[in-house]
């Protein structure tokens, strides 16, 4: 052996001792992370999709999966600041869908909301100008009722903007390289392997949550990278589920964009949450060579704390090989307009709430189903004062047990980590004979159980209309229900001003498209330069998709 590759190899060696746990036990058999192709225009100049039926292999049988012109997920998008894009999706799929760019300001019509269906066999044209700056967006499906399950089956991908400014600065830009897109998803698999997406009470409640993570469609994937800087472009695209990411061995994460776009300057965190929905842009130093993961940190949010989320979780491993990198991180990045004086602007409040009986049955269901480790600190147990305190229908469920009187809690508490799917399917059957029986109040319309404004989503309805070009104050509101509700706004980037009642962290002091509304107010200011006419209304709503599905979002009109 030549000396140079002994110390090769020595190093290696060392760095593979200093890993975590699952990094010594998995890394010589981690899959590589696969890369989303950038898609190409046609000799025509469009831009074709295809949303079709595929198959994974995740587990021991092969599983039904659907993706953009492929198995899962789909290709990335990219276009310039003033670029004009014309894009062609094709629906091959047995039921209808939609595509809406989430993150471009685009017009209504051509926004792909829900209203823009695309039934089996056809397909839709969307045209439209990119006039925004570079930013880190994606596409998904917006199908009334069906956005859960589709995105669920795997319909997704991203769509990346760039401008002159953002080419110009020094990041790393080789695509799958050291610029690295991960599109991070948690599903549940049924004993059959097959997506196991209900939209039913709890899932209505909770979100759809799974215990399979997978980054880029694969479990804990493994990215040989250059020595150097990684721009690592993040997607939370769970139905439901947010996510805490920090490096394994604590190195710093340095967050350079947001949703709409970059930041003035780097926001250094040792740990940065997303929400359902929401992008963000990090770099990390991985100069020194040394290999670590990106893991997921464990989480509190209602139903999501069940195993192998309740500890950490490797998401990523980073292998630095011996190419060196280029490229790095500068001290400034974007010009940021300041906030606009918004005392005297005109404001709008959008209140966020859940059919209480939906609560209360959705809980039961949590409860019943997964037991104690679910209730991310709640408890259904008698004298709780938590439980009354945080979760108004809590109450209820206590108050008037019903159908859970005959249930011993002691025994439905179990390891989630022994749970097997079998077991589950016939606990659910039992509850669902229970849900319909004598623990309804009165009857529950799962697909209004949750409102804004106190209205459950109504297609062909716009509730408001804004003027074009108005910069205006949202109050979007959670007050009186502790869940997670991480809302959108089609159509536009905005500024938040609060969230939660809190002043917003710098690295959420972008451009964004999402809010977190988690109990409390939150602010955003809010500016649409494009039309959406009435039968192409844009929307606004939270995008833990199960929410969005039961009616947690409302369409507007954009009028000169
Ligand atoms: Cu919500």
């Amino acid at each position: 052996m030549q000396r140079r590759d002994f110390l090769k190899l020595s190093t290696a060696l060392g760095a593979a001792s200093a890993l975590p746990w699952w990094g010594r036990a998995f890394a010589a058999e981690r899959p590589a992370l696969p890369i989303p192709a950038v898609l190409e225009p046609d000799e025509s100049g469009v831009i074709q999709l295809i949303a079709q039926p595929g198959q994974m292999h995740w587990r021991r049988q092969p599983t039904h999966s659907w993706g953009y012109n492929g198995n899962l997920l789909g290709p990335t998008l990219r276009a310039r600041q003033g670029q004009a894009v014309r894009i062609c999706v094709s629906n091959r799929l047995a039921e209808t869908s939609t595509v809406h760019w989430h993150g471009l300001e685009v017009p209504g019509t051509a926004d792909g909301g829900p209203q823009a269906s695309i039934p089996p066999g056809k397909q839709w044209r969307a045209a439209f100008r990119i006039e925004q700056p570079a930013a880190t967006c994606w596409y998904h499906p917006h199908t009334h009722g069906q956005t859960g399950h589709q995105v669920a089956m795997g319909l997704a991908g991203l769509f990346i903007l760039d401008d002159e400014e953002s080419l110009r600065l020094p990041l790393p830009q080789r695509w799958g390289l050291d610029d690295i897109p991960l599109v991070l998803q948690d599903k549940r698999l049924d004993g059959q392997d097959q997506l196991d997406y209900q939209l039913d009470v709890l899932s209505a409640a909770v979100g759809w949550f799974g215990d399979l993570m997978l980054t880029n469609g694969v479990e804990y994937p493994s990215h040989a990278a250059p020595r150097g800087w990684l721009r690592l472009r993040l997607l939370n695209g769970c139905n439901a589920r947010s996510l805490t990411l920090a490096a394994s061995d604590g190195r710093a994460l340095y967050v350079i964009g947001s949703d709409g776009g970059l930041l003035a300057e780097p926001v250094v965190l040792s740990e940065l949450a997303l929400l359902p929905g929401e992008r963000f842009e990090v770099m990390v130093d991985a100069r020194n060579g040394k290999p670590f993961d990106l893991i997921s940190l464990p989480v509190r949010q209602m139903g999501m704390t069940l195993a192998p989320f309740d500890a950490a979780l490797p998401v990523l491993r980073i292998q630095p090989s011996l190419i060196e990198g280029k490229g790095r991180l500068p001290d400034t990045l974007a010009r940021l307009s300041a906030l606009p004086e918004w005392q005297g602007l005109p404001s709008r409040t959008l209140t966020l709430s859940m059919d209480p009986e939906l609560d209360r049955q959705g809980m039961q269901a949590l409860m019943s189903r997964y037991g104690h480790a679910a209730m991310a600190g709640m408890s259904m147990d008698h004298g709780s004062a938590e439980a009354g305190m945080t979760m108004g229908a809590m109450k209820g469920a206590q108050g008037d047990a019903g159908g859970m009187a005959g249930m011993d809690h002691g025994d439905m508490v179990m390891p989630a980590g022994e749970m097997q799917h079998g077991t589950m399917a016939g606990m659910q059957g039992t509850m669902a004979g229970m849900q319909g029986g004598k623990g309804s109040a009165k009857p529950l319309d799962l697909h209004s159980g949750n409102r804004i404004n106190g209205q459950p989503f109504a297609m062909n309805d716009p509730q408001f209309a804004v003027k074009l070009g108005q910069t205006e104050r949202w109050i979007i509101s959670g007050e009186g229900d502790m869940m997670l509700h991480p809302f959108h706004i089609h159509g536009t980037r905005f500024r938040i001003l609060s969230e939660n009642g809190q002043p917003v962290a710098p690295h959420r002091a972008g451009w964004k498209d999402i809010v977190n509304v988690e109990g409390g107010r939150s602010e955003v200011l809010v500016r649409f330069d494009h039309p959406a006419p009435r039968e192409r209304a844009y929307m606004a709503h939270c995008h833990l998709l199960e929410h969005e599905d039961t009616g947690m979002m409302v369409s507007f009109t954009v009028e000169a």
